[in-house]
């Protein structure tokens, strides 16, 4: 069962389908990115694990990347922050600035909530159809055991607890990678995740981690092609973990 929570896409049967890692506002450093692999917007789509937002300097271009056609991204936990730190009655204004929000923060209300509406029509998993199988994408980790319970999880949310319970998983969860658990997700061909900032792309069984930690050093992301699952640049045998 599909909600508005998990998205669906057909197969790509003209262009490629790439997936890259957190974006957090270096869009431009993105697009200088692109065009070293001859993205072409006409054909090609480009998903996103999300955090497209905070410590970047373009974060405030995140609602034109959502409305471009070719460009579908999931929610980060930094999407999740921008949305409730424009919630009324928020009061976790310190922590959404140590967390990089200043640019939202320093807008005008109606400005605020226009931003956080948009960030809010992003689905928190996707779901592409390719040759070899079904590949998802979640920020940080799935909610459950399999693709399968956290898809029917998101099916059962009728609180905003329920929904908390599972998207503390989607958007945050570091347990698989911190224990180095290769055992995967046994019902997807492939499941792209980032949040962690690796200085390589690196695979834990069928779980790819493609945060490269772009936004860092200004600009070296991971593109994922997942028809091939190859990436750009290739992915290493043994986790390097960036030094945050
Ligand atoms: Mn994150």
């Amino acid at each position: 069962m599909i909600t508005k929570y998990v998205q669906r896409f057909a197969r790509n049967a003209v262009g490629r389908d790439f997936v890259v890692g957190d974006i957090h506002g270096c869009f431009a450093a993105l697009e200088i990115e692109l065009a070293a692999i001859r993205f072409d917007e006409c054909i090609d789509r480009l998903f996103s694990v999300g955090d497209l937002v905070d410590r970047g300097p373009q974060s405030s271009a995140v609602i034109d990347w959502i409305n471009k056609p070719w460009f579908h991204a999931v929610q980060g936990n930094h999407e999740d922050m921008a949305i409730r730190y424009v919630e009324p009655g928020n009061r976790d204004r310190d922590h959404y600035m140590m967390n990089g929000g200043a640019w939202l923060i320093g807008m005008q209300r109606h400005q605020q909530v226009e931003y956080a509406d948009a960030m809010a029509t992003l689905p928190y998993a996707i779901e592409v159809e390719t040759d070899g199988g079904l590949v998802g994408i979640v920020h940080a980790d799935i909610h459950g055991k399999t693709w399968a319970d956290m898809v029917q999880a998101f099916a059962c949310v009728d609180s905003n607890n329920k929904l908390k319970r599972v998207t503390n998983d989607v958007l945050w969860n570091r347990d698989r990678i911190q224990s180095e658990d290769h055992s995967g997700v046994p019902d997807m061909r492939a499941v792209v995740v980032g949040h962690t900032p690796l200085r390589r792309p690196a695979a834990l069984g069928n779980v790819y981690h493609i945060d490269t930690g772009g936004w860092l050093r200004g600009g070296s992301f991971t593109f994922l092609n997942l028809e091939t699952l190859e990436s750009t640049p290739p992915r290493t045998r043994s986790l390097e973990w960036e030094a945050a």
